[in-house]
């Protein structure tokens, strides 16, 4: 209940913050844009992870709001980058079902005056596909905007490839779990490979997560994986320490 309260708090006076993930380019190392994760910090009792905070956002009736807040920062911080970064967005399952969510986000980018091409949407596969229609519907009102849209946590899901059948994803995330370590996991390295192989064969670009060392990032060169982020390359960080990151990067 506490927690409720001072999340509330937080909600109400926009105090989320973003965090930012590079996401680059494996063949040529060059920095194509960001991840946002949400953080909170609470008081001086640290940060709240998402795990805990974004579920009971929802519970709150909290979700868009805490969503608009950090998406318009997140466009607010874009308008000083250079135009060809762009930024990649997680929305909650749950939030596609809500009416006007397209709207809401073409309203945010044209108020900032971020092209919608400067900003892809991660969803998870989960329960809500249920409704696909209602995604369907959603995702192309979004494409519609220039927005791209990401399928998220590729291959820990129950319906993956029946999601990618009927829905028109731009590009697949794979789950970390099948990433971090495959050097030394020759099963993932298998999976990994036929999931490249199913990505272009429906032109989906792809997106590895969790590199975390250069003998991941190898396997993936090898084998073609066009992007790629991960504690290899930095952990997810404040909006102050991007100038330094991108100068790192280049
Ligand atoms: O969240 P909302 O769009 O209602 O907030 C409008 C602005 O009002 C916010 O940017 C925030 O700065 C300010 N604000 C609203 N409530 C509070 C509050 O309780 N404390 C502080 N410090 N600012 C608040
Ligand atoms: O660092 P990491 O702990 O940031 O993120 C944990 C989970 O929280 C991830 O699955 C991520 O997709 C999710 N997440 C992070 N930020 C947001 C957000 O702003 N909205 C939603 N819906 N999920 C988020
Ligand atoms: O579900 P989603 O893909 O949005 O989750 C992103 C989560 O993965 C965040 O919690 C982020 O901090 C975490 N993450 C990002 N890169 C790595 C990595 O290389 N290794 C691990 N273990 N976690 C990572
Ligand atoms: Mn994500
Ligand atoms: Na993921």
């Amino acid at each position: 209940a506490l927690l409720a309260a001072e999340l509330r708090d937080a909600v109400h006076c926009n105090t989320l913050l973003p965090f930012f993930q590079p996401i680059l380019k494996i063949e040529t190392g060059e920095l194509i844009g960001f991840e946002v994760l949400a953080r909170w910090q609470r008081g001086d009792k640290g940060f709240v992870a998402p795990d805990v905070f974004i579920p009971l956002a929802e519970e709150l009736g909290l979700i868009d709001r805490l969503s608009d807040q950090l998406l318009r920062r997140c466009c607010a911080a874009m308008a000083s980058w250079d135009p060809k970064l762009s930024i990649s967005f997680n929305l909650s399952p749950r939030q596609l079902n809500h009416a006007g969510l397209a709207k809401r986000i073409g309203r945010i980018l044209d108020e900032a005056g971020i092209p919608g091409s400067r900003l892809a949407i991660e969803i998870t596969e989960t329960a809500v596909f249920i409704d696909m229609d209602r995604a369907r519907q959603v995702i192309s009102e979004l494409r519609a905007l220039g927005v791209r849209v990401s399928l998220d946590d590729f291959g820990i899901g129950t319906s993956s490839l029946a999601v990618l059948s009927q829905l028109p994803f731009d590009t697949i995330k794979i789950d970390r779990s099948f990433i971090s370590d495959i050097e030394h996991n020759p099963q993932n390295a298998k999976i990994v490979r036929g999931v490249l192989a199913l990505a272009r064969s429906l032109e989906l670009t792809v997106t590895a997560e969790g590199i975390e060392s250069d003998e991941d990032l190898a396997f993936l060169k090898t084998n073609n994986c066009v992007q790629g982020q991960g504690y290899f390359f930095s952990r997810p960080v404040p909006e102050d320490a991007l100038p330094q990151l991108v100068d790192d990067v280049a």
